[in-house]
């Protein structure tokens, strides 16, 4: 009797035994190959068609390349599964392993990053996005503390974009123009009335007249088709929008040494490839623009670029000053600001 049971329970535990080892054989470790890969859900808040979205393809391509398809990265542009309301805080959670926002969308969250999305005199988007991922290497914002920042870039300097013609300071006092949040003291200075939101509300709002003006830069003339409602711009050149890709830091920390170090490579190459892929956009949306929709570039006076300079210049300086008194090392961020500026402007 007593024999019987061991070797009935001997048997149990042989079966349970086969069922784990033949379960771990289905879980085996991902990422060792391309049967197996790391697979890596990455969103973002605006269309597929956009240059940041764009940045993503560019990225996937160049991580499954050079992982040997050990790594696979799934898309999800458009907002389908966070928008710019919950994008970072979603990563945080671990609804996708990686996301694609931008700081300028969230006042406060990143003081020294507002630092230079205001007017500093970019020439172009690669030159911003070259100077932007370098001030995030060397001054990292605390609130990506628990995050794996995977990449940084700019947009090109923001143009100010119109229903009705702008030639003078006087003609936009009181109109109702879109801004991304950081940067609304900008139009405030203008004489505007800013109203911040996403790019992926901006088509609607320009269609039902919730505002009559954009600023923001000029390749979503075309890719966003928004030259429909936009005839007019101003050749002056405002502030910048920054975007941080990042990572969730748990799932960072799981991937083996070698899949790190090919992203780590890929951060500053994404900044230029981004700045120099949105450069040559814009050229591209502003000649689509003026020959099959009329669109105007309208060059300001020498008065009015004075003007326009004299109520801007303060506002940099201004809130330097507001940051350092809170203990904030804000003055040495701005000289690095133009330092870096001046290097990659050579
Ligand atoms: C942007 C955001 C999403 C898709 C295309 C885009 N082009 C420029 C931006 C930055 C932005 O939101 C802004 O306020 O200028």
């Amino acid at each position: 009797m007593k024999r019987k049971k061991v070797l009935l329970s001997l048997f149990v535990t042989l079966l349970l035994l086969s069922f784990i080892t033949s379960g771990c054989g289905d879980n085996q470790q991902a990422g060792t190959d391309a049967d197996n890969p790391i697979v890596l859900k990455y969103a973002f808040f605006a269309p597929a068609n956009t240059f940041p979205a764009q940045q993503m393809e560019k990225w996937k391509e160049e991580v499954e390349n050079r992982t040997n398809n050990r790594v696979k990265v799934e898309l999800f542009p458009g907002g389908t599964i966070l928008t710019d309301k919950n994008m970072y805080d979603g990563v945080k959670n671990g609804v996708v392993e990686m996301g694609l926002s931008s700081t300028t969308y969230e006042p406060g969250r990143f003081p020294l990053l507002g630092i230079s999305d205001l007017p500093s005199g970019y020439p172009n988007a690669t030159v911003a996005s070259k100077v932007v991922y370098d001030l995030i290497q060397e001054y990292p914002p605390e609130a990506f503390q628990d995050f794996k920042i995977i990449t940084a870039f700019a947009t090109e300097p923001n143009y100010l974009m119109t229903n009705f013609p702008v030639s003078t300071l006087q003609g936009l006092q009181g109109k109702r123009i879109r801004i991304s949040s950081s940067v609304t003291p900008v139009l405030t200075q203008l004489g505007a009335s800013p109203i911040s939101m996403s790019m992926a509300e901006v088509p609607q709002s320009l269609q039902t007249g919730i505002v009559e003006g954009i600023v923001t830069s000029r390749e979503v003339l075309k890719d966003l088709k928004l030259v429909e409602n936009l005839s007019y711009g101003v050749d002056y050149p405002l502030s910048i929008v920054t975007f941080v890709a990042v990572m969730n830091k748990n799932v960072w920390d799981s991937l083996p040494s070698d899949i790190q170090q090919v992203i780590d490579e890929l951060g500053q190459e994404m900044a230029i490839w981004t700045g120099e892929y949105k450069d040559s956009h814009v050229a591209e949306s502003l000649d689509w623009s003026k020959n099959n929709h009329a669109f105007e570039l309208i060059r300001l006076s020498q008065d009015e670029i004075e003007a326009w300079n004299q109520v801007l210049q303060p506002l940099q300086d201004e809130y330097v000053a507001d940051l350092q008194s809170k203990g904030l090392p804000a003055e040495a961020y701005q000289e690095r600001l133009y330092e870096l500026i001046s290097q990659y402007s050579q």
